[in-house]
Order: C-alpha cells, then sequence, then structure tokens
C-alpha cells in the first residue's frame, strides 16, 4: 500500500480550514489514488473548534484519509509533513499599523518556517495563503535555510481565478477557452492581472477588450474583488480561497503548461532575486519554473514595477523589524 502523504493546515478551525479540509481529504488535493494524512495546526483556544471539524472528517468516512492530528505545536504538525498549507495569520485590526501587522505576523510565520526547518519531510511544499501572504512567505522561507526556497509558495491562484472568470463573462466565453492568463507581483490591490499574452480563441485578449475596460474595469475587479465579497457575504473569501489552494498544489505536484503562482524570484523580468513575487508559470516535474521570453510593454511595466515596489517595501520593513 502507498504511503500517505502529510497535509498540514494551519488555521484548521478558520472558515478557510472549514472549506479545505474536506476536498483535501476526498482527494482532490493530490489526487483520487493518494492516501493522505491531515494534520490540524491551530491556537490553544481553538483547538477544540478543530477537533470539532475533525469529528465531522470522520464522518465522511473518506476511504483516502488515513488520519487525524489536531494539535497547537508547529514542531508536532510540522513533523514529516509533505504538504503544508499555511493559512492560520493574523488580521488586520482596526488602527493597525502595518508595522505592527507584519511583527504579528513575523511572530507566527518566522516560527513556523523554523519548525518546517528542522522537521519536514524532504519533499516538502509549502503554499502561504495568510495575507500578507508573499511577505509571510518570505518570512518563513527565510527561517527555513535547509530547505530549497522554491519549496515556499505563496497563493495568487485565487486572482487568477478571478481574472479568468472576469474574462469569461465580458468575452462571452467559456473558461476554459481562455489559455495564459498571467498575475504578476503582490496579492494586494497593486497586483497586476496581464492580458497581453492572454489567448481567447487563439487571439490576443487584450487585443479584444477596450483598453478603458482593461484598464479601468478589469484591472481593479479583480484587484479588489477580495472586498467586494466582504462587502456582499459579510466575511471573507474562504470557499474560492480554498479551491484556489487546491488548484495550486494540485499543479504543482501533477503539472501545468501555464498558471500564476508567488514564487521564489530567480532575477526573472526584473524582479529582484529573493522576493516572492506572482508569475507566468509552469509546473514540470514537480516543480515550477518561471516562463520565460514574455515581451512587457510599457504598461505593463509600469504595473509590475509598482507591485514588486510593494513587495521590496514590505521585505524592507521586516529587516528593519528583524524578522528576517
Ligand atoms: P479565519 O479568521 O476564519 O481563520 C484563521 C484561523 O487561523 C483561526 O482559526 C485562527 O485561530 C488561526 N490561527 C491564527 N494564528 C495561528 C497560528 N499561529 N497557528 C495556527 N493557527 C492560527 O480566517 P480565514 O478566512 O480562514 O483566512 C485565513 C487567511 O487567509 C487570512 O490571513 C486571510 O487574509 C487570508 N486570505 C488569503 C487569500 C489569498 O488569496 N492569498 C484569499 C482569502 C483570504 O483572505
Amino acid at each position: 500500500a502507498q504511503t500517505p502523504v502529510k497535509v498540514t493546515v494551519t488555521g484548521a478551525a478558520g472558515q478557510i480550514g472549514y472549506a479545505l479540509l474536506f476536498r483535501i481529504a476526498s482527494g482532490q488535493l493530490l489526487g483520487a489514488d493518494v492516501p493522505v494524512t491531515l494534520s490540524l495546526l491551530e491556537v490553544p483556544q481553538a483547538v477544540k473548534a478543530a477537533e470539532g471539524t475533525a469529528m465531522e472528517l470522520d464522518d465522511c468516512a473518506f476511504p483516502l484519509l488515513r488520519g487525524i492530528e489536531i494539535t497547537d505545536d508547529p514542531n508536532v504538525a510540522f513533523n514529516g509533513t509533505n504538504v503544508a498549507l499555511l493559512v492560520g495569520a493574523m488580521p488586520r485590526k482596526a488602527g493597525m499599523e502595518r508595522g505592527d501587522l507584519l511583527e504579528a505576523n513575523g511572530g507566527i510565520f518566522g516560527p513556523q518556517g523554523k519548525a518546517i526547518n528542522d522537521h519536514a519531510a524532504d519533499d516538502i511544499r509549502v503554499l502561504v495563503v495568510g495575507n500578507p501572504a508573499n511577505t509571510n512567505a518570505l518570512i518563513a522561507q527565510q527561517h527555513a535555510p535547509d530547505v530549497p526556497a522554491e519549496r515556499f509558495t505563496a497563493m495568487t491562484r485565487l486572482d487568477h481565478n478571478r481574472a479568468l472568470s472576469q474574462l469569461a463573462a465580458k468575452l462571452g466565453v467559456a473558461v476554459a477557452d481562455i489559455k495564459k492568463m498571467t498575475i504578476w507581483g503582490n496579492h494586494s490591490a497593486t497586483q497586476y492581472p496581464d492580458l497581453f499574452h492572454t489567448e481567447v480563441g487563439g487571439k490576443i485578449a487584450a487585443e479584444q477588450v477596450d483598453e478603458s475596460w482593461l484598464r479601468d474595469t478589469f484591472i481593479p475587479t479583480v484587484a479588489k474583488r477580495g472586498a467586494a465579497i466582504i462587502d456582499a457575504r459579510g466575511a471573507s473569501s474562504a470557499a474560492s480561497a480554498a479551491n484556489a489552494a487546491i488548484d495550486h498544489v494540485h499543479d504543482w505536484v501533477n503539472g501545468t503548461e501555464w498558471t500564476s503562482a508567488a514564487i521564489v524570484s530567480d532575477g526573472s523580468y526584473g524582479v529582484p532575486e529573493g522576493l516572492i513575487s506572482s508569475f507566468p508559470v509552469a509546473s514540470r516535474g514537480g516543480r515550477w519554473e518561471i516562463i520565460q521570453g514574455l515581451e512587457i510593454d510599457a504598461f505593463s511595466r509600469e504595473r509590475i514595477d509598482a507591485s514588486v515596489r510593494e513587495l521590496e517595501e514590505e521585505r524592507d520593513a521586516v529587516r528593519k523589524l528583524g524578522l528576517i
């Protein structure tokens, strides 16, 4: 029998955790033939709620689910883990400065990175969902010097999927008819969804829409979709975020020709080496590769640079705070 893959989910008792765990256990993360064990990491006061979710997981009698562990200790949660989904984070509270937010999250993602460094399996893959996702991923990566940096990624797949859906609706096509969508930069309002390489029916998407729609409607709608969901639902995106996390890890492990993921920059497209920034990526042999050779026009350059500048500022801020 195949050894189960250990998947650790932090913030397991939160709303994304609730939307995520059942899909992992049903085989949607890694494949319908891959058994899994789940490790649920929570803060002490939420362990009981995580236990409740674990009871429901039991009650699904998922054939692929071979065990559930619930803990408040990162050293236990990441022990031997193969896939780590870092969802739990410190949310921005009213009156909180950016420095306070980064510091609070440094207190979470630094120790988790170290626990991954010391205890995870050799093939560990990390996806950071908790915001500010790119910089939290950078903090965790910097605390894991023994793990190849490329194993630390942050999620922009929800932005990517939002962009696909908005474009499909605009052009009246199916999502499946859209190829080569790209999100560049930070998972924040500065992100840049790029239609200049996206293809619909073999033709460039940017040439099939008005420039004003692209600039004044498409880009802000994608970038501010999270706020629109909060406004409508009274709570932040959860099922769609969980879905994107599933997509990201599934494609990382099983391969894809083109999607978006925030990965450690090798300097491609002028993004400073070491920053965790979203790129157009393929996955081959279980590794992300940045798609090379795209021409970047002035419109795109300006927007990519602005988002990358924000990532540099966040990196500099966490450096100054001694978090990396
Ligand atoms: P919830 O507040 O529902 O759940 C978060 C959970 O994390 C809580 O149960 C909390 O106890 C736990 N937690 C906090 N600190 C922890 C720690 N040190 N160790 C383990 N668990 C810890 O938030 P939810 O809606 O699930 O969102 C989780 C994170 O995802 C937030 O940071 C949110 O901003 C982020 N998002 C990221 C998205 C992306 O595209 N990258 C989109 C969706 C979402 O907004």
